[in-house]
């Protein structure tokens, strides 16, 4: 019974390619189903009084009643516990679906534009979605997605793996998502972003690990170098290196080993974790947040960075462990 209101309710869902998918289809059928009998109750009770308590003669009083402790109680008292279980199954869906496990397989920088996305992977290999290349991914590994927009919003959108997340100019949103069988799914721009908008419909290629590891370090796309020695040369050639350290060591600003996903504490008292966000923003614009114990003496950076050479550093950063 369980399983035949499942599947009746799921009938028109796209396939389930995650395991969160699955579950994600699990709460809809629950709310179509609890919908369906809130509409029976509801609307054929009132259907039901309509024709039970029909005036049959002109001069006929409905009867005069002021109130109903138990019904108003139990009318008040069951939809809330209902709303509630609905609330907490979300929650908790939710959180699932936004944290990604600590350790991923893969990384993927992922840029939207008008109307293309462009692919980065960590060792470099970079191209563009609308020269038809799939976004390769291996099957049953964790994969994270960085992504940022060039221009307007875009939202990247996997039907199949139930996961959907903006991409927004100037700032990193993520997504990650463990797809269970190999496969093409479609990706689509969720986020209308002009006229070539349906132009951002790609698919991703879910691969076999072996056949994704040999396709990586393949030739094909293959980047001049990877992110975080793109990001090293950087650290010499824009100076970093004579202000940060990799080896934990103070220079004049604070070290760059371990940074990313550390606590970091602020001179203003407030404090974050070192994502890409505060990278970013600590790299361009290094006086919107001091670190605690140390000058103020970073040079403003805005400007004089393009994108990609922002998210070489990054990795850069990521890569000093
Ligand atoms: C003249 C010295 C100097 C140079 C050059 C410099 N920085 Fe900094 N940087 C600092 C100081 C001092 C701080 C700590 C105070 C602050 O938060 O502004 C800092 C903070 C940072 C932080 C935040 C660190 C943390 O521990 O939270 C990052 C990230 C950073 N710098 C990246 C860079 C990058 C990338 C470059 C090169 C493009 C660079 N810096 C060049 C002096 C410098
Ligand atoms: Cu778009």
């Amino acid at each position: 019974m369980m399983a035949f209101c499942l599947t009746l309710a799921n009938s028109f869902m796209p396939v389930a390619g995650t395991d969160i998918a699955a579950e994600v289809d699990t709460f809809y059928a629950f709310l179509l189903w609890a919908s369906l009998v809130s509409f029976i109750i509801l609307i054929g009770g009132m259907v039901w009084f309509l024709v039970i308590y029909k005036r049959t003669e002109d001069n006929q009083k409905s009867a005069y009643i002021t109130h109903n402790n138990l019904a108003e109680f139990l009318w008040s008292f069951i939809p809330l516990v209902i709303l509630l279980v609905i609330f907490y199954w979300g929650w908790v869906l939710f959180a699932k679906l936004r944290t990604p496990p600590e350790v991923v397989s893969e990384e993927i920088h992922i840029t939207a534009m008008q109307w293309a996305w462009e692919y980065k992977y960590k060792n470099g290999k970079t191209f563009y979605s609308s020269a038809k290349d799939t976004l390769n991914v291996p099957v049953g590994k964790p994969v994270k997605i960085i992504l940022t927009s060039k221009d307007v919003l875009h939202s990247f959108f996997i039907p199949a793996f139930r996961i959907k997340q903006d991409a927004v100019p100037g700032r990193f949103t993520e997504v990650w998502f463990e797809a269970k069988e190999k496969g093409n799914y479609i990706v689509f721009c969720t986020e209308y972003c002009g006229t070539s908008h349906s132009n951002m419909m790609i698919r991703v290629n879910v691969m076999d690990p072996e056949e994704y590891v040999a396709w990586y370090h393949s030739e094909e796309k293959v980047g001049e170098q990877s992110l975080a020695d793109k990001g090293a040369k950087l650290y010499q050639t824009k100076a970093c290196n004579g202000c940060h350290s990799i080896d934990g060591k103070t220079i004049v600003g604070p070290t760059f080993q371990g940074l990313y996903g550390k606590n970091r504490e602020f001179e203003s008292g407030s404090s974050v974790v070192a994502d890409e966000n505060y990278l970013k923003e600590s790299i361009l614009q290094s006086s919107a947040k001091i670190v605690k114990g140390y000058p103020a003496a970073m040079p403003i950076y805005q400007g004089q960075l393009d994108d990609d050479e922002i998210e070489a550093l990054i990795e850069f950063i990521k890569s000093t462990k």
